[in-house]
């Protein structure tokens, strides 16, 4: 298999093609050449400058599924998915860098904070949703699978919103209280604002593209393979975004391409919800006066306390730990070398994709 810099290659040269056909359509309609200009610029800042994980997943998965190389049109159908996976990825970022008041993403400005574009970036967030079913009526209109894929994105997203809605009303920006935290708060709000579009969903698009049914038989037991795969990437996911809010708080803006906003927005993060349950009443007295807090004196508190309870161990044991049991559960994936069915090794590329990243 080639390696991960020409395998992202591939992927990002699929791009220029996509982005045409978006623009060429809006033009096809009537849009005037500002309104063009404006989309490509949108799509330009928003889509093609993060990590790719989610979108060339779905081309990984593919052919682990196929079992060898796609061919040109596979190859190509399966990136169209994969961008409208970064295309969703990037509908949401948007959205959520205005939400958290967030200051840059992927090293530049948030996209509402570039010049000239304020508050059209809550459309251009629209018009990148808007994007997804554009390219899936283009491409898959004819395909058997067209409304599973519908479904599936129809579904994904309002999952997500979910996640959105209860992120944010469990911090609210005028009231800090501390004892409405959890981890187990914690856990619903990262599986619906996370696992679902960023784990379940690229794989079960590459599922579908590649035949795999709603169930078959598999040693006289009947398998449910999307059920299977929840089952894996919902815990998968789970580890990514605590990843994502212990980087929030440990990890330098240069290095992640985003400055973290969660101590100073009210998050409930893992990092917040883990301190909780280490500190002491002088330490815990600290937290209940500086989180949330729109200061960044009383910001740089709360981190003090995040070291001293020794956060920093505690996370690099849960992810010795939470990698281990990952393991654990593909290698009880029931697996066969027959066509169409899932295999471990579309987790297993996932999981070391996301091991001890740093940005
Ligand atoms: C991520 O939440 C969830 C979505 C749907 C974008 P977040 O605010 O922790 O993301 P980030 O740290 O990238 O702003
Ligand atoms: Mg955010
Ligand atoms: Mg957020
Ligand atoms: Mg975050």
């Amino acid at each position: 298999m080639p390696d991960t810099a020409t395998k992202r290659a591939k992927f990002e040269s699929t791009w220029a093609r996509i982005r045409d056909e978006l623009l060429e359509h809006i033009s096809s309609v009537g849009m005037p050449a500002e309104a063009v200009e404006w989309y490509g610029k949108n799509l330009d800042y928003n889509v093609p400058g993060g990590k790719l994980n989610r979108g060339m997943s779905v081309v990984d998965t593919a052919e682990i599924l196929k079992g060898g190389a796609l061919d040109d049109d596979e190859y190509f159908k399966a990136a169209v998915l994969g961008w409208n996976v970064e295309l969703m990825q990037a509908f949401f970022l948007v959205s959520d860098d205005i939400m958290d008041t967030s200051i840059t993403r992927r090293g530049q400005p948030c996209w509402y904070r570039a010049p000239g574009i304020g508050m059209i970036a809550i459309n251009d967030a629209i018009m990148l949703e808007g994007a997804i079913y554009f390219l899936l009526k283009k491409h898959f209109r004819s395909s058997p699978y067209y409304v599973d894929l519908l479904e599936l994105f129809h579904d994904t997203t309002y999952q997500t919103e979910m996640g959105q809605l209860i992120d944010l009303i469990t911090a609210p920006e005028d009231h800090v209280d501390l004892n409405k935290f959890s981890l187990d708060k914690h856990r619903l709000i990262v599986v619906y604002k996370t696992a679902f579009y960023s784990f379940y969903l690229p794989i079960a698009l590459a599922m579908y593209m590649s035949g795999v049914p709603a169930s078959y038989t598999l040693e006289g037991k009947t398998i449910e393979p999307y059920k299977v795969a929840l089952s894996i990437l919902v815990p998968l996911g789970e580890y990514f975004q605590i990843q994502d809010d212990f980087l929030d708080f440990s990890a330098p803006p240069e290095q992640l391409g985003k400055v973290g906003t969660d101590i100073v927005d009210n998050k409930c993060s893992w990092c917040v919800n883990t301190a909780l349950a280490l500190a002491t009443p002088e330490q815990r007295a600290v937290l209940d006066e500086n989180y949330g807090r729109k200061d960044p004196a009383a910001e740089a508190r709360v981190k003090e306390v995040f070291e001293a309870v020794g956060l920093r161990e505690r996370y690099a044991a849960y992810e010795a730990d939470v990698y281990g049991r990952l393991k654990d559960l593909i290698a009880g994936i029931p697996e066969s070398t027959e066509r169409g069915t899932l295999k471990r090794a579309v987790f297993t590329s996932f999981l070391e994709k996301i091991y001890k990243r740093t940005k």
